[in-house]
């Protein structure tokens, strides 16, 4: 993949400006996962990132237990998306500015510190998509499945109605797959 990946301007109402503050996305997991490796990162595991994204809250978000918490949060898909003739079929009544992603730090952060954990894009975890249910591995979470292709995203995306970007929430893409809303977040270990 040459250049930055972003999606094409004009796709479906998307178009808007962007520069290197504003997240990596159409990226596959294939990608990502061979890139953060490259740089010594790496994907982190669902257990990683929901820790990360709970930043110790227990509640639907981490900004609380209604979906107007996020209003001056996350970036999900508001009244600006209508407003920019998007054809999504829930969106938000507020207006968070943001009708595709935003810069990092347009939003205020979670109480770890980290941004744009839930909309804005999604983000690709390590694991392969399983069930809750089925056993980790000790130290990082990491899910012990198999016989499955398909890798979890999570925290939604800006195309999110906020009920999608709960932290509960996620979904599954094959290894191969990019959209406007596959992104990531590069984890380290702490030292
Ligand atoms: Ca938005």
């Amino acid at each position: 993949m040459g250049g930055v990946p972003f999606y094409e301007p004009g796709e479906g109402g998307l178009d808007a400006s962007r520069g290197l503050l504003n997240p990596v996305e159409n990226v596959s997991w294939n990608y990502s996962n061979q890139t953060l490796l490259r740089l010594g990162l790496s994907l982190p595991t669902e257990a990683q990132w929901e820790y990360a994204a709970r930043a110790g809250t227990s509640t639907p978000w981490w900004t609380g237990d209604v979906a107007a918490s996020l209003a001056d949060a996350e970036n999900v898909a508001d009244a600006s998306a209508r407003a920019a003739g998007t054809d999504w079929v829930e969106t938000e009544d507020w207006d968070d500015g943001h009708h595709v992603h935003a810069p990092i730090a347009a939003f205020r952060p979670n109480p770890f510190g980290l941004h744009d954990v839930l909309g804005n894009v999604s983000e690709w975890c390590l694991d392969r998509w399983g069930s809750f249910e089925l056993p980790t591995r000790p130290g990082d979470g990491y899910r012990l499945v198999e016989g499955v292709l398909a890798c979890v995203l999570r925290g939604g995306c800006f195309d999110s109605p906020a009920i999608q970007a709960a932290v509960v929430e996620r979904f599954s893409f094959t290894p191969d797959i990019s959209n406007y809303c596959t992104g990531v977040r590069p984890a380290r270990a702490v030292e």
